[in-house]
């Protein structure tokens, strides 16, 4: 039986150079792509993975959390929400020489990419000071330097810029029909205004979001349709699997069909195909048969590291074994 799929857009595929508003993805077509034949889907990512990248290489990028818990935000999936009873201990700001050696061993471990999370709302002015010092130390070891710090000011992007800071990840986290079941202290639109003033300090846009909440099948593919049509799209995209944590609202959600996780990946890298595309959470539940399709699906990223931010992640060997096992290596992509 053959299958005929009419994806109602332009002709031309968007790209970050297309940014018209002729070249919008609708939210439909998007959807019509998780529909695909599970093979015909993995087909068409992987052509795109291998137009613009070499399919065997992964970027490895380390979290840590130097400002951890007690966050006034109530993300409903969040294990540092203060409106959540989840054991997270909230923490002050970690010390310059402790996140330098943090820094330090991600490298020798094979790290290129090295991610500062801090749980706040929105960082102050001090915080910023304190937190460039931290980018300008790690970037001076020769890490590419990623930040995640809430909601930003104007002037905190270019503060953080100027001290050498290459991207920010501020996750847009579901489509903006279902958001307000996950968050209420926060809404979209003052996502999408952090991301503008991160653009336009020339800090390069690390933003995705987080499935396997509960959503639609319709919902993911509306979170996907409004990071592809950013403008330009974001240069990183973290593709995270919901991490169950006991005490937050989303402790007993149903899990996601791992294929369906498989089949966000593959429509990330279609519909995004110079980004970075990172198996983010969840890999630690998910097993390495799972893992090696979001691969084949076009991930090119991951996060490496025993932990993530309070969660777990897979050992750094076993990562490193895994990629050994799939003869695949680790590097920086670039287009
Ligand atoms: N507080 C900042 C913020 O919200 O932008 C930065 C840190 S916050 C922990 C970064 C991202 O981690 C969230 O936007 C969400 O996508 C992801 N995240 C948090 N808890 C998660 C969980 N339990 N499972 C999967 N992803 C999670
Ligand atoms: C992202 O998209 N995922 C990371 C990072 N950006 C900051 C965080 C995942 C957090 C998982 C749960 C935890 O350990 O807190
Ligand atoms: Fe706070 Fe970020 Fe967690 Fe939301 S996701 S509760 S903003 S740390």
């Amino acid at each position: 039986m053959t299958q005929t799929i009419t994806l109602h857009r332009p002709a031309a595929r968007p790209s970050p150079d297309a940014t018209s508003k002729a070249s919008r993805w609708l939210v439909q077509d998007i959807e019509a792509l998780f529909h695909l034949p599970f093979p015909e889907l993995l087909f068409r990512a992987q052509t795109v993975h291998r137009e613009h990248f070499d399919s065997t290489q992964v970027e490895l990028a380390t979290l840590l959390s130097v400002k951890t818990g007690g966050c006034p935000e109530d993300c409903g999936y969040c294990p540092q929400s203060a409106s959540y009873d989840t054991g997270v201990k909230a923490t002050k700001l970690m010390a310059l020489q402790d996140v330098l050696f943090a820094a330090k061993q991600a490298q020798a471990a094979g790290a290129t990419r090295f991610c500062m999370g801090a749980a706040w709302r929105a960082p102050k002015d001090r915080d910023i000071e304190q937190i460039a010092e931290l980018v300008s130390a790690v970037k001076g070891l020769g890490l590419e330097t990623c930040a995640t710090l809430g909601m930003l000011e104007d002037g905190h992007a270019q503060t953080l810029r100027n001290a050498g800071l290459d991207f920010y990840n501020h996750n847009l986290d579901t489509s903006p029909d279902f958001y307000g079941d996950i968050i209420s202290t926060r809404d979209y639109q003052e996502r999408l205004d952090t991301l503008e003033r991160v653009r336009q300090a020339g800090v390069k846009v690390c933003s995705g979001g987080i499935v396997g909440m509960g959503e639609s099948a319709t919902q993911r593919a509306g979170l996907l349709a409004e990071l592809a049509n950013l403008s330009p799209y974001p240069e990183s995209v973290p593709i995270n699997n919901l991490v169950r944590v006991e005490g937050t609202p989303l402790a007993n959600q149903a899990p996601l069909d791992p294929f369906d996780f498989v089949r966000t990946i593959a429509v990330a890298r279609i519909a995004m195909p110079k980004a970075r595309v990172r198996l983010s959470a969840g890999r630690q539940q998910m097993g390495e048969a799972i893992q090696a399709l979001c691969f084949l699906a076009g991930a090119n990223s991951i996060f490496y590291g025993d932990k993530l931010l309070v969660t777990g992640n897979p050992d750094t060997q076993a990562d490193v074994d895994l990629l050994t096992r799939l003869g695949m290596t680790a590097g920086q992509p670039h287009v």
